[in-house]
């Protein structure tokens, strides 16, 4: 069977200094090292996968950088993006709080093409680093990641090689479930572009016991909790 090629335009997002470079750079060329340059602009890495028997995924990772203090992006950026990976520092509680600002920029500046917002995948990383982590100050993720409208949420680490493959393997799921849907409505559907998600508020001063493990794909996963 003749093979389709899929081209997916997958943007990392989040503060600077969460990882963003390094887990890109882990993905895509199985490196780490302490000293990325911070490249200026925007910059994209492409993965090749073989996803199945009917298609070949070629996953465009949008790095940025030198844009991160402002919080956003510009629309163009944005741009046939069908994903994202939002990503913070667990050992640094303002890059986690940054979270809501990128997430709604992200929702105000692409949409699918029913109006929903596209599939993000939230990544707390840096979980080498447990020890020095804000487990305490985190709320849970697991109702965090699900009350903000994420697919899923893994604890990653781009030095130690955690999750990294799981996390997007997850978002491209998602990515992949979207596409087939669309497809499938192709001739009906109405589009509603450009509507705009509004997050409802959240405390962050809640203390609540924090990290568990990851989410494994929650969008997916049949009703496995039974809360
Ligand atoms: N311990 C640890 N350090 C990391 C991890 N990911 C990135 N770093 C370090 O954090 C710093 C910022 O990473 P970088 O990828 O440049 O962040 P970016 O600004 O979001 O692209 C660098 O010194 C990295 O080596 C991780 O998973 N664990
Ligand atoms: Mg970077």
């Amino acid at each position: 069977m003749q093979q389709q090629e899929r081209l997916l335009k997958v943007l990392v997002i989040g503060d600077l200094g969460v990882g963003k470079t390094s887990i890109i750079k882990r993905y895509v060329n199985q490196v780490f090292s302490q000293h990325y340059r911070a490249t200026i602009g925007v910059d994209f890495a492409l993965k090749v996968l073989s996803w199945d028997n009917k298609s070949v995924l070629r996953l465009q990772l949008w790095d940025i950088a030198g844009q991160e203090r402002y919080g956003n992006m510009t629309r163009v950026y944005y741009r046939e993006a069908v994903g994202a990976l939002v990503v913070f520092d667990m050992t640094r509680l303002s890059t986690f709080q940054a979270v809501l600002k990128w997430k709604g920029d992200l929702d105000s500046k692409v949409a699918q093409s029913n109006g929903k917002p596209v599939p993000a995948v939230l990544l707390a990383n840096k979980c080498d680093q447990r020890p020095n982590g804000l487990c305490p100050k985190l709320p849970k993720l697991e109702n965090f990641s699900r009350d903000y409208g994420f697919v899923g949420w893994f604890e990653t680490s781009a030095k130690d090689n955690t999750n990294i493959d799981a996390a997007i393997t997850c978002l491209v799921k998602n990515i992949m479930s979207v596409e087939d849907e669309r497809a499938s409505n192709e001739a009906g559907g109405a589009a509603a572009a450009g509507s705009v998600l509004v997050l409802p508020h959240f405390d962050y001063n809640t203390k609540e016991k924090g990290l568990s493990g990851c989410s494994g794909c929650p969008s997916l996963r049949k009703q496995r909790d039974s809360d």
